[in-house]
């Protein structure tokens, strides 16, 4: 396949580098990639071992005490080049993404497009790393905050997307002087490999160390752990379940480290009697149905005034009918398959649940067979009505199914049963009503990191901080100024006066 060629994907990669200096583990097992697309050996990725671990961070270290020290816009500079070569082999890392990982065609380039575009914006802010200046309650002292690099940044990421949330962190982190040591979820390794070998030719040209962009392809339950554990790392970022992160903030914590958790959403859309059904149909089915109800901020659930109730659920039911399941590559497809056959059980096991807790399928349920669907990761949309106490509707299910909740009288009805979930990451209104939407994005109103209106749960833009609340983890990744996560504070005070005030008026005669 000529996208893996001009990748570099080979039939047996190796697992981890430091951008320039590949290692040669073979020994540790590897990981065969099969493609959720069509079920078949894509090539192997050999999993590192704790030596190659170890060489990672003191390659990263040296690489850190070099790049702190490079000035921040000249760091935009570089990540300045990394966009303009994922420009270059956008169509091919798109290609890649959807086949590794199982999303349409058009969203695996979308997801580059995410990449290039957090390039650009991590290129402005790297000449607006700004802290700010306060006045001194003391004469003659200046007082004011900077940022400073933190150092290794331990970068986790989850299957589904594999490549745009690695970019959020990773050219973030760069421009703030941070280098990164980067574990992607083992389902898709190659497009992490693809991504080393795209950075791996700036480094050398721009003659920066290695180090400065690292990739270790291992198993969770050994290399993610050490990283951890780690103290040489300060930061790690992770996204992935609220399960995995729960235990992560944990050891983290324990060690005085930072963390950004980026976790499970069980995002709704409220419907009120005066929604736009013309925008509100589209919107629903994208956000529920997009990368086959695997990402983050996939609609989970609607709630939806008992006035629009049959009306709104015959459109949605309608507009399911007209989906296309089948091969991600075929762009005349609307949904791919999940990521593999566990995902296919997880979804099994939750519409029986929901059965049992008295729920109702509409539409889907089934594991589709046959020509063009050989891998057995193909599965139909669900849509179901349910009530939001359900456990099962209460859960993440990372698979496209939309539960139907009904709601009576006020808006206030429909916002309490939109916040009684424990995740909190993307919401929605669809209303033409101003006090409607103003007061869904009150105080009072979704306790989301990210709430809409008139759009969609998911296809967040770059340029805004992307998290969300509660179990969701309460980290920020991406734009606005998120990137003060990946820096430390220090508030410094210079006394330029020929004496010695000291705070709060004390005297201290000696
Ligand atoms: C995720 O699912 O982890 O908002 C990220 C969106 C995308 C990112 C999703 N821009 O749907």
């Amino acid at each position: 396949m000529k996208f893996l060629e001009k990748l570099g994907i080979k039939a047996k990669n190796q697992g981890s580098s430091t951008g320039l200096k590949w290692n040669s583990t073979c020994d540790q097992g590897e990981i065969n990639v099969i493609s959720p697309a069509d079920g078949k050996l894509l090539a192997s990725v050999y999993l590192a071992s704790k030596d190659d671990y170890e060489n990672l961070v003191e390659t990263s270290q040296k690489a850190f005490k070099i790049w702190r020290k490079v000035p921040a816009p000249k760091r935009g500079e570089i990540v300045r080049q990394i966009g303009n070569e994922l420009r270059k082999n956008k169509n091919a890392l798109g290609t890649l993404v959807s086949y590794e990982m199982g999303k349409s065609l058009q969203e695996g380039w979308g997801e580059v497009q995410e990449m290039i575009d957090i390039c650009d914006f991590a290129l402005g802010q790297s000449r607006q790393l700004c802290g700010s200046t306060i006045h001194s309650e003391r004469e003659s002292h200046r007082l004011y905050d900077q940022y400073h690099p933190l150092g290794i940044v331990g970068i986790i990421t989850a299957f589904n997307f594999p490549v745009a949330v690695w970019s959020w962190n990773a050219m973030i982190a760069a421009i703030c002087g941070d280098v990164n040591i980067w574990k992607p979820s083992s389902k898709t390794p190659l497009t992490a490999i693809a991504i080393q070998n795209i950075l791996a030719p700036i480094i050398k040209s721009n003659n920066l160390p290695e180090g400065l962009f690292s990739l270790i392809v291992g198993r969770g339950s050994d290399v993610g752990e050490t990283m951890l554990n780690d103290q040489r790392l300060p930061l790690i970022s992770i996204t992935g379940s609220t399960r995995v992160g729960r235990h992560a903030a944990e050891v983290i914590a324990r060690r005085f480290g930072k963390s950004i958790l980026e976790l499970g959403g069980n995002n709704a859309i409220i419907m009120t009697p005066e929604a736009n059904l013309k925008l509100a149909v589209p919107g629903i089915v994208f956000s529920a149905v997009g990368t086959a109800g695997q990402r983050c901020t996939t609609t989970r659930r609607i709630i939806l005034h008992e006035s629009i109730y049959d009306q709104v659920k015959d459109l949605i039911v309608k507009a399911y009918g007209s989906l296309k399941i089948g091969s991600p590559l075929d762009e005349a497809n609307h949904m791919g398959p999940l990521i593999d056959k566990g995902a296919v059980k997880d979804y099994q096991n939750a519409l029986k649940a929901l059965v049992e807790q008295g729920g109702k399928i509409l539409t889907g349920g089934e594991v589709l067979e046959g020509d063009g669907y050989e891998s057995g990761c193909y599965v139909t949309p669900v849509i179901a009505e349910a009530e939001n106490s359900y456990p099962i509707v209460q859960e993440e299910t990372f698979a496209p199914i939309l539960y139907l909740i009904r709601y009576s009288g006020e808006l206030e009805n429909a916002i309490k049963l939109h916040n009684d979930v424990v995740q909190g990451l993307s919401s929605s209104i669809f209303t033409d009503n101003l006090q409607e939407a103003e007061e869904f994005l009150s105080h009072w109103g979704s306790d989301c990191g990210i709430a809409n209106v008139n759009i969609g749960t998911s296809g967040a833009e770059i340029g805004g901080a992307f998290g969300g609340e509660k179990e969701t983890g309460g980290g920020r990744e991406s734009g606005s100024d998120a990137w003060k996560g990946y820096m430390r504070r220090q508030t410094n005070t210079i006394n330029y006066g020929r004496t010695i005030p000291l705070a709060q008026g004390i005297k201290f005669d000696i």
